[in-house]
């Protein structure tokens, strides 16, 4: 077996016993965001089929997003980081009623990464309070990440809401249960005329669409 089928193995049985040593061996082929994008992400998505088919319980789910977590933490010093000045602001946040964090932090570290001052708001986040971070911390961007059905929906009265504030931040979403299609017809309905909304497929697109930003 190769570190990275044991690196997988351990996201699903959420097991974090030896994981450094796993990490480090992975690191001598691949690079850390390599290791995150396909083996981290693949345990991740077999985690996702057998919770939604019933064979795998919330507790264990819970055991391989904390594997997950700490592996991340552990590689993530390991990562590039781009030098100069700050390329722009963003206001980052789970929203209302959704406590999924892994995408949004694996957002966080690519912005950080690559020159971005990311202002991370956490999870179930009400859509006043990005308004308020928005405004003090005169942000570029605002990013929603949800991953729950309902999530989407409260992405596109979150719109609405920060539309009624007066603001016309761009805004970028992103999280399992959105589609482009939602995103480009009813949430850039939702925010007006005036204010840009995108959908971010994954952390890489989120920077590609920072970087359009931020220009
Ligand atoms: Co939950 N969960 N979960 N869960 N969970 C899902 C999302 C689910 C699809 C599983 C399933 O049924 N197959 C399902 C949602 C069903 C639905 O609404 N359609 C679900 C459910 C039902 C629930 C609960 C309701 C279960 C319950 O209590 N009965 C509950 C909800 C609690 C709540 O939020 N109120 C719940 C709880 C949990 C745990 C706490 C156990 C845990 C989360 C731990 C944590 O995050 N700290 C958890 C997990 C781990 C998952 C799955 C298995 C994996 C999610 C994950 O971390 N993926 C998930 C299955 C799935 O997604 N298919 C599932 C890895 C992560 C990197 O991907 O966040 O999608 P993701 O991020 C991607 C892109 O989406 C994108 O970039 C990343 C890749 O580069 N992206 C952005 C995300 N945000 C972005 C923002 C951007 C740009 C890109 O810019 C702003």
């Amino acid at each position: 077996e190769t570190a990275e089928e044991r690196l997988k193995d351990r996201i699903v049985d959420g097991d974090r016993k030896g994981l450094e040593a796993d990490l480090a061996e992975a690191m001598q082929t691949m690079a850390p965001l390599d290791i995150i994008n396909t083996v981290l992400l693949d345990g991740m998505k077999v985690v996702g089929e057998l919770f939604g088919a019933g064979k795998m319980q919330l507790p264990f789910v819970l055991q391989s997003a904390e594997t997950m977590k700490a592996a991340v933490a552990w590689l993530e010093p390991h990562m590039e980081r781009a030098e100069g000045q700050q390329r722009g602001t963003i206001v980052l946040a789970t929203v209302k009623g959704d406590v999924h964090d892994i995408g949004k932090n694996l957002v966080d570290i690519i912005l950080t990464n690559n020159g971005y001052r990311v202002v991370n708001l956490g999870i179930k986040v009400p859509v006043a309070d990005m308004i308020d971070a928005a405004r003090k911390e005169k942000a570029d961007a605002i990013g929603m990440s949800g991953l729950l059905v309902k999530s989407t929906v409260i992405m596109r009265e979150n719109l609405e809401e920060i539309a009624r504030a007066g603001l016309d931040t761009p805004v970028l979403l992103g999280g399992a249960a959105l589609t482009r299609n939602y995103v480009e017809e009813d949430c850039v309905a939702a925010y007006g005329t005036t204010g840009r909304v995108a959908y971010a497929r994954d952390a890489f697109d989120g920077l590609t669409l920072m970087d359009q930003i931020a220009q």
